[in-house]
This record gives structure tokens, sequence and C-alpha cells, in this order.
């Protein structure tokens, strides 16, 4: 059991008890030293292209991989786990174009996580200490943080499982100069003989056991800029924005994920499971950077949305629908060349669609 040093802070327990009420179901402390494995697995990615060009944690291994970057006089590090595996799925539109968005993007998990992660924060500088909230920041490594905190087990397809509740969970942590009693003891494999994920992903992006080719990720795809490279452009199939499948196929995720849904009405934000993509390519940039803003999308640029919603007419849209191949005429003369060659892409696929196999 894990214990503050002096009086003055908020017991390992009482922190549990407060972040429960922000949905954070699983809390753990990891020491602040520096993360050499992971910091050497990010350089050799680097090196060998698997990054794709991604900046992130990419950016500066030697920060994202060393708490006390952030706060030089650490003791601890706190991560939290917050479920975003809902009990019940919305179901797709009937009417207009519907594209698929990843679960962990139906509403903002990381704020709720933040909210509470910052309520903890604040009682530790009450107390006089240091303490600094990360989730899904480029300063720290969100996954090997919370492996070193005991909270769970690198999964096949990369994702941090936790025991008896699977990987549908976003990570958080609090660097402090308080001190808790860090987790010596790593949870161990819980995959076993089991290749689902490396299986089931429509792109084969899971190389190995753990290791991502970021430029075969359909959720790299999606948020990377450029052009979609066409050899994965069928795979995109409806999605817009993230990919689940390497986590949908996993028989612990599903199964034991249901221990810890949360209820998507809560926050009372909008729920993005779909998005209209017709509705999309008729909006201006402004429109679609207020419904989607919170996206990461490279550069805050609306035509890489654009892009993937002409991929998702060209996969799945009737052929014979009008409005679909008026949209797609308006494109044709965009402005944009990349947006016009998807377009043309989509059309063509359209096509093809609409002719029976011989
Ligand atoms: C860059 C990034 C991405 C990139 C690259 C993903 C990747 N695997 O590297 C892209 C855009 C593709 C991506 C996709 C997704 N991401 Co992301 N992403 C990040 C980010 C910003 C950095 C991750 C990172 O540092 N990667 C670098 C590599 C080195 O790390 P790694 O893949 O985790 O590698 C570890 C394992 O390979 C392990 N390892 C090493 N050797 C071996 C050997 C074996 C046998 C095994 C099993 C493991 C293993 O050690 C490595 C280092 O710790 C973090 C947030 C953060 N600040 O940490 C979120 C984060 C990892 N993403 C998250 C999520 C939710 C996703 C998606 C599910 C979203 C979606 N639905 O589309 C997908 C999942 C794709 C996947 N299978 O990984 C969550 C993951 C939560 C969890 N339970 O694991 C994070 C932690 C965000 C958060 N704070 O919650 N993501
Ligand atoms: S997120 Fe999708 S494309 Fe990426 S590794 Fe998982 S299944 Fe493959
Ligand atoms: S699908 Fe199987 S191998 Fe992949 S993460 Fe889940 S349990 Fe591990």
């Amino acid at each position: 059991m894990s214990r503050p040093d002096t009086a003055s802070v908020p017991t390992f327990e009482e922190i549990e008890r407060l972040v429960r009420d922000h949905g954070i179901t699983h809390v753990g402390v990891a020491s602040p030293d520096i993360l050499h494995d992971t910091r050497s697995v990010l350089h050799r990615r680097k090196r060998r292209g698997l990054h794709d060009g991604m900046q992130f944690t990419y950016r500066n291994p030697d920060r994202s991989t060393d708490p006390r970057r952030a706060v030089p006089d650490a003791h601890s590090v706190i991560v939290a786990a917050r479920s975003y595996l809902t009990e019940t799925e919305p179901s797709p539109p009937s009417t207009g174009v519907p594209a698929r968005v990843g679960r962990y993007a139906w509403v903002d998990h990381y704020e709720p996580l933040r909210v509470g992660l910052r309520t903890v924060a604040a009682l530790l500088r009450d107390a006089g200490h240091r303490a600094l909230v990360f989730a899904d920041d480029n300063s720290m490594v969100d996954r090997a943080i919370a492996q070193r905190a005991g909270l769970g087990w690198f999964g096949k397809n990369a994702n941090l499982l936790l025991p008896g509740a699977g990987s549908f969970f976003v990570l958080g942590s609090i660097v402090t100069s308080a001190r808790y009693e860090p987790n010596t003891t790593p949870v161990s494999d819980g995959c076993g003989t089991c290749v689902r994920c490396i299986d089931g992903c429509p792109t084969d992006a899971i190389i190995a056991p753990g290791v991502i080719d970021g430029a075969r990720c359909l959720s790299w795809i999606l948020q990377k800029p450029g052009p979609i490279p066409v050899e994965f452009r069928r795979a995109v199939h409806d999605r817009i924005y993230g990919c689940d499948d390497c986590q949908d196929v996993c028989p612990i995720s599903v199964r034991l994920g249901r221990r810890n849904t949360i209820d998507l009405d809560v926050g009372g934000d909008e729920v993005q499971a779909y998005v209209d993509v017709l509705a999309l390519l008729d909006s201006t940039d402004a429109e679609i950077e207020a419904r989607h803003g919170r996206w990461w999308i490279a550069g805050r640029e609306m035509r890489w949305l654009r892009r993937n919603a002409l991929v998702v007419i060209g996969n799945t849209a009737d052929p014979a629908d009008r409005d679909v191949r008026a949209v797609l005429d308006r494109y044709r003369s965009d402005d944009d060349p990349i947006l016009v060659e998807h377009a043309l892409w989509a059309d063509a696929r359209l096509d093809e669609r609409a002719t029976p196999a011989p």
C-alpha cells in the first residue's frame, strides 16, 4: 500500500477516492527515473522510420522519457487510467453517408481525466509540493510510465492492457515532488499465445508484437498530412478518424472492458460516433473546425478531414446517389490538388462498385 511521507499530502487511498468522481478507476505510482528502455525504443523506431514523421513523444525522446525534465525534484509519478468504453453503442444515422469515429474520440475523454488529475495536483501544491499533469502530451510516454506504475502490460497491439479490464482506457499522470511508494512489480504478460490483433489489423501495421509501423497504421494515416497512399484507401473503408480494429478483436478488452464502462451523456458533449461525410464536404472550414477542432488534425487544416471524407464516399456511398456524385463533381474542380485527386479516386471507386464483378 502506498503512503505519503508527510501528513500534509493526500494519502494514496484519498487520491484514489478523489479521482473516482472523474471516472478514473485505476491509479498507480511509478518512480520518476529515466525510462531508458523506452528512450532507446523511440530512437530505434525513429531510425527505422517507423514513426513516419510523427512528432509527439518522438520529437524529443530525451525529454518524453525523463519525468524530471518537468519537475526536477520529482519523487513520484502518479499514473491514472480512465475507461472510454460505453455500455451501449450509438447506431449509424440512416441519412447521409455515415463515417465511423474511433471510440476514444466520440466525446472528449482526456478533459475529464485531466480535471481529475488537476484536482489532485492542486492538493499537492497546497501542501507545498510541485505537481504537473500530463495526458496525451508530447512530454511524457504515457503507456510506458503507466506500465512502470503497475497499471498493465504491453499488448501485442502496443496498447497497455489493464488486468481484468483491457485497453479501452486513456492514460495520464502527475509528476510530483511528493513522495509515494512506487510500484516495483511489473504486471506479467496476459496475451499468451493470442495473436488476434496482429491478424485483425486491416493494413498489417503490427509488424511485430508491440511494434506499430506508423506509415501503415490507419489511425496515423487519417491524421497525417498529404495524400492517403492509394494502397490503403480501401482499408480506410468508412473511417474518418481513429481505428479500433486491433482492440475490437481483443478478447480481453472486449469481454473484461465491460466491467468499467462509462456513460457518454455525463459530460453533456455532443456524441460523435458517426459523421455524415456528405454534410462535412458541404461545410466550411470554420464549421468543420467548430465540430471537430478537438481532434488532432495535422496543422489544424480541415482539408485532411475532407480528404478522409472523400475516401469514405468512394468506399461506402451509393454509386447511384445523385447528391454524392454532385459533391464529387464539385471537388473535382477544387483549388486543392490533393482533394481533386481524392475526388477522382472516389468517383472511380464508385464506378467500380456500381459494376458487378464478372
Ligand atoms: C504517437 C501516438 C500514436 C501514434 C503511434 C502509436 C504507437 N503505437 O506508437 C498513432 C497515431 C498511430 C496512435 C494510434 C493510437 N493511439 Co495513440 N498515442 C500516441 C502518443 C502521443 C505517443 C505514443 C508513443 O510514444 N509511441 C512510441 C512507441 C515507442 O511507443 P509504444 O508503441 O507505446 O511502444 C511500446 C511497446 O512497443 C513496448 N514494447 C517494446 N518492445 C516490446 C516488445 C513486445 C513483445 C511488446 C508486447 C511490447 C513492446 O514498449 C514501447 C515503449 O513503451 C500517446 C500519448 C503519449 N504522450 O504517450 C498516445 C496513446 C499511446 N494513444 C492512445 C490511443 C487510445 C490510441 C488509439 C487506440 C487511437 C485510435 N483508436 O485510433 C490508436 C492505437 C494504435 C496502436 N495499436 O498503437 C492511448 C493508448 C492508451 C492505452 N491503453 O494504451 C495513448 C497513451 C494516449 C493516452 N494518453 O491515453 N497513437
Ligand atoms: S489502429 Fe488499426 S491500423 Fe493501427 S494497428 Fe490497430 S488495427 Fe492496425
Ligand atoms: S488481441 Fe490478443 S495478443 Fe492482441 S492485445 Fe489482445 S490479448 Fe494481446
